[in-house]
């Protein structure tokens, strides 16, 4: 578990400006001139928002005026609050009952804050495509580009001219749009953490994007801007016991319930690790898996899902039986026997990636070479097996 301090260094407004005004997706760290600048703002929810911005407002440039006035916009510095600002391409922007979805997955999670309440209140900005309820005034329709190419490049470029600077500091930006780099991958998040990520599930690869694609992605995707991995503690694939969207196996599918239900959002749980040199057919996901199904992969590459709750055997080498102990098993896939560690994602939430916050200490950022992100083929190839 990352522990998060208490109090967090924080910008002076000029600083915060000179941050404000910098480059897009790679957000730079303060250098050690500024660094003398820092001066201590209390932060009671932990959410990276400094409680002068969320009771006050943000302003930016320090000219008395505010830039951003985050109590207007629901912020509350005793529970935590994430913003997003959605650009969108002609027929790309998740549909109202889709944006809802992605709200109650992060109201619902397990996460407590200073005025008694759980979960994150999501405030996602689509301008006034969606209605009131997710218009902040930033929000807006992107010129149409079938292939983001170069991605970061060409998002950055977007960002530049459709979101303001004064907002970098508070919200994170995004794009709804078709492709990028030529391939068919789903989205992007360049960094992680960071405070920029795109959403491609868009036609030029076929992807006929449903409320399920359009949900699971955005999650997966704002999920590594708030430093999740593709394997929680490492970046393993496929990994059975890591019951989280950030999981390719339920990326688009979503997470899998006993109950038959889907869940759409990261792990909550942190079921025992699985050793890949001899996997426990008898135990399963042991205890923790209660509550869940899962999904791994057999010898010969293709998918299983447990029929019932995952805290049951389970057939790990698909040879037919649940009874091994001893026999080992490429459970996740990647051609490699390695210990699959689970990891609770909720509790290890970074907030503040990129240029958002009042100023931590600079992250050390996952680089783009890990994003590679599940692609339409992929996807495919998984509901057919
Ligand atoms: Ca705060
Ligand atoms: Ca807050
Ligand atoms: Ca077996
Ligand atoms: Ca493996
Ligand atoms: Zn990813």
């Amino acid at each position: 578990m990352r522990p998060r301090p208490a109090l967090l260094a924080v910008l002076t407004s000029l600083a915060a400006a000179a941050l404000a005004m910098s480059s897009a997706v790679a957000a730079p760290a303060p250098s050690a001139d500024n660094a003398t600048t820092l001066v201590a703002a209390t932060d009671t929810d932990g959410d990276s928002l400094p409680d002068t911005w969320e009771t006050n407002g943000y302003d930016a440039n320090g000219d008395g005026v505010v830039d951003v006035d985050l109590p207007a916009m629901g912020a509350n510095p005793k529970k935590k609050d994430l913003f997003v600002e959605m650009d969108y391409m002609s027929g790309r922007l998740a549909s109202t009952a889709a944006l809802d979805r992605i709200v109650q997955v992060f109201a619902s999670a397990p996460v407590s804050n200073p005025d008694g309440t759980t979960g994150v209140k999501i405030h996602l900005d689509a301008g006034a495509a969606r209605g009131a309820a997710y218009n902040l005034g930033g929000g807006n329709e992107v010129t149409y580009d079938d292939d983001l190419n170069p991605s970061a490049t060409q998002t950055n470029a977007i960002k530049a001219a459709n979101f303001a600077a004064a907002r970098k500091a508070v919200f994170h930006y995004m794009i709804w749009g078709d492709s990028y780099d030529g391939g068919c991958s789903s989205g992007q998040a360049f960094n992680i953490p960071n405070d920029t990520f795109i959403v491609t599930v868009g036609p030029k690869c076929g992807w006929n994007a449903t409320d399920d694609t359009n949900v699971g992605t955005f999650v997966h995707e704002l999920g590594h801007n708030i430093g999740l991995k593709h394997g929680g503690t490492d970046n393993l694939n496929y990994k059975p016991n890591y019951l989280s969207v950030m999981n390719y196996s339920f990326q688009l599918g979503g997470v899998l319930k006993s109950d038959g239900t889907k869940y759409w959002g990261y792990s909550n749980v942190q079921p025992t690790s699985i050793n890949e040199a001899r996997p426990d057919e008898t135990v399963g996901l042991g205890s923790l898996g209660a509550g869940y199904k899962t999904s791994w992969k057999c010898p010969n590459g293709s998918t299983r899902t447990t029929a019932g709750a995952a805290n049951q055997p389970i057939d790990w080498n698909c040879d037919g039986d649940t009874t091994d102990t001893t026999t080992a098993a490429d459970i996740n896939g990647d051609k490699t026997t390695s210990i699959l560690i689970a990891q609770n994602n909720w509790a290890n939430i970074v907030f503040g990636g990129g240029a958002v916050g009042g100023g931590t200490t600079p992250r050390t950022k996952t680089p783009a070479s890990e994003l590679h992100e599940i692609t339409h083929d992929e996807w495919v190839s998984m509901q057919h097996q």
